[in-house]
């Protein structure tokens, strides 16, 4: 069900077409398709297929560009249907979020804390290329349980690790838990760098967020 639209919304992606992005985006809320599924099944799989032709040289920065510029159409229009699908109780937790120093990625990151916000956590979405101190600094101001850190390069990475390092450094470790995320990110990567928390997608972040302040 749904395929041709699916391939439709990859395909405008593809094409960095951020209108007819947007466009199919709102026939996926009008169908009454789950944004989440929207997203998955159609405007990923365009953005890699992006990003697996720029790794091999047949696709350039303009293209990566447009694509990211496309994916950020869609989830705007996206945006306000997980709002309203999602089941605000009470406040489940505080987040600070952000993507490292450095990197300039925002699509997941973004699409991370509006999924959390809409899943009942209250998120403090800080931006991209942000510096560590500031990240911590933020956690400490708002009282917040979790920091959730995306990295989407491997000479990124690192700083998620600073991070960790950080929440110690500035006496917040037990008190603050750190959690990682982006496409370079792996469980044993968590693990190496002693943070609390990994999920390589926005839903299993969710669940793990929940896991970590004992909410499931
Ligand atoms: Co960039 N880029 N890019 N790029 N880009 C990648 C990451 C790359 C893999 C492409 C490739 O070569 N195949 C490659 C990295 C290689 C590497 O390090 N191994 C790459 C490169 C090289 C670069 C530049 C260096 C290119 C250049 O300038 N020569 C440059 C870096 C700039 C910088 O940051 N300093 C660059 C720039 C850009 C654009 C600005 C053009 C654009 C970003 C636009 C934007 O964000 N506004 C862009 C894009 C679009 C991509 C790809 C194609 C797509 C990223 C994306 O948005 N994916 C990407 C290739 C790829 O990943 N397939 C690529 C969709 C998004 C929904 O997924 O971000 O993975 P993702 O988030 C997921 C999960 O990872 C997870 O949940 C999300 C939702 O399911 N997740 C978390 C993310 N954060 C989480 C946090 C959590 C938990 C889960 O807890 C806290």
């Amino acid at each position: 069900m749904h395929e041709k639209l699916y391939q439709d919304m990859a395909q405008s992606i593809i094409d960095g077409e951020d209108e007819l992005a947007a466009e199919l985006a709102k026939q996926s809320i009008d169908l009454g398709i789950d944004p989440v599924e929207a997203i998955n099944k159609g405007f990923v799989v365009g953005v890699n297929h992006v990003g697996d032709e720029f790794s091999c040289g047949n696709a350039f920065l303009p293209e990566l560009v447009m694509a990211g510029e496309a994916m950020k159409a869609a989830i705007a229009v996206l945006e306000p249907e997980f709002n309203r699908r999602g089941t605000k109780r009470e406040v489940l937790g505080r987040i600070v979020i952000a993507t490292v120093e450095g990197d300039i990625h925002d699509i997941g990151k973004t699409l991370v804390g509006t999924m959390m916000a809409a899943a009942g956590f209250e998120v403090f979405d800080l931006g991209v290329d942000v510096p560590i101190s500031q990240i911590v600094q933020k956690a400490r101001e708002v009282g917040a349980d979790l920091i959730g850190v995306s990295a989407l390069l491997t000479t990124t990475m690192v700083k998620q690790r600073d991070v960790v390092e950080a929440v110690e450094d500035m006496g917040l470790a037990g008190k603050v838990q750190v959690m990682v995320g982006g496409a370079p990110v792996t469980r044993t990567w968590m693990e190496e760098i002693g943070a609390d928390g990994y999920s390589e997608d926005a839903i299993g972040a969710i669940a793990v967020a929940k896991d970590l302040l004992g909410k499931n």
